[in-house]
């Protein structure tokens, strides 16, 4: 039976700042999930610490809000104990692409069947406003007065290269093609990746809704004829910020999840298996 939007009302609401991008994002999970055929008891949100990986308290599923930068390794094991469940991993650009930057390269790698969602605002939301590792070059906070020096992480060919097999980008004043991409991310095989340009109407003062208006432009609209199954392509229209920005899908391919190449999987989820017969008092005495 598909789900209803007020089935997904948890019983506490939003406390971000009014007019965050946070809540079209928010919206978007929501109406992705009742467009979709998934049981409500089947998704599980996994976030980090950040204004944004708030999210799994307000969305009504099963939801763990973990440690700043560790959602990927506790979706991992959640993914490993019941590969049947819908993961959906939550957090910000200083979460996903800072202190938890090890975990997100190597989770692009592995392709447990999940999605990763990173809400990014390009600033540091929760502890007032600091760079993140996306910010834009020169941008002025608290903790770079004088303008950021290094070059911003680029998630899109970052996440490519580290061989990620769905790569998106949406923009959170787009609930359309947000809750779109949503569904796509959930419904592709195996991990896919979706960066959300975010603003932060409170620390962000550069990077406003309309700052990112000027610039989206859906990928294989029009004139362009970007081919989602070519690499190169995808890298290339990945550079392009400053004046353009693209929104959509920029890269996809087919390669057997994680799950599907673990013979301890073949018989079901751990999670179904029995413990009858597994020995484990040796490995219990080696830990005396
Ligand atoms: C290990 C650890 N280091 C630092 C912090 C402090 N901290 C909490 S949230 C945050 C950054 C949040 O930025 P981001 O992940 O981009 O999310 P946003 O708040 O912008 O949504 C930091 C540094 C923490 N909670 N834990
Ligand atoms: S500080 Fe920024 S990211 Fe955090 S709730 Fe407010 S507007 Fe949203």
């Amino acid at each position: 039976m598909p789900i209803e939007l007020k089935q997904l009302q948890s019983k506490q609401f939003p406390t971000w700042c009014p007019g965050c991008g946070d809540y079209g994002i928010w919206m978007a999970i929501k109406q992705a999930m009742t467009q979709l055929d998934i049981p409500q008891e089947n998704y599980v949100l996994v976030s980090g610490i950040g204004c944004g990986s708030k999210m799994p308290h307000w969305v009504r599923t099963f939801g763990l809000h973990t440690l700043h930068g560790r959602p990927a390794p506790v979706a991992s094991g959640i993914k490993l104990a019941n590969h049947k469940l819908t993961v959906i991993i939550i957090g910000g650009d200083g979460d996903s692409y800072g202190i938890g930057l090890g975990h997100f390269t190597h989770l692009m790698r592995r392709n447990y069947d999940l999605l990763y969602i990173v809400e990014n605002n390009q600033v540091y939301g929760l502890t007032t406003g600091q760079t993140s590792p996306t910010s834009d070059e020169g941008y002025c906070s608290i903790s770079t007065p004088h303008g950021v020096l290094e070059t911003p992480i680029n998630p899109i060919s970052l996440s490519i290269s580290a061989g990620a097999t769905w790569v998106g980008r949406s923009f959170s004043g787009d609930i359309k093609h947000l809750t779109q991409m949503i569904m796509s991310g959930i419904q592709h095989k195996g991990t896919a990746f979706l960066d959300i340009l975010q603003p932060c109407v409170t620390f962000n003062k550069k990077n406003t809704y309309q700052w990112y208006q000027e610039r989206v432009h859906r990928l294989g609209e029009g004139e362009d004829h970007h081919k989602v199954t070519d690499k190169l392509a995808a890298l290339k229209a990945a550079e392009s910020w400053e004046k353009k920005i693209n929104i959509g899908v920029y890269y996809e391919e087919k390669r057997p999840t994680y799950e599907e190449g673990l013979p301890q999987l073949k018989k079901g989820t751990l999670v179904e298996q029995s413990l009858e017969g597994i020995d484990v008092k040796s490995l219990l005495d080696r830990l005396k």
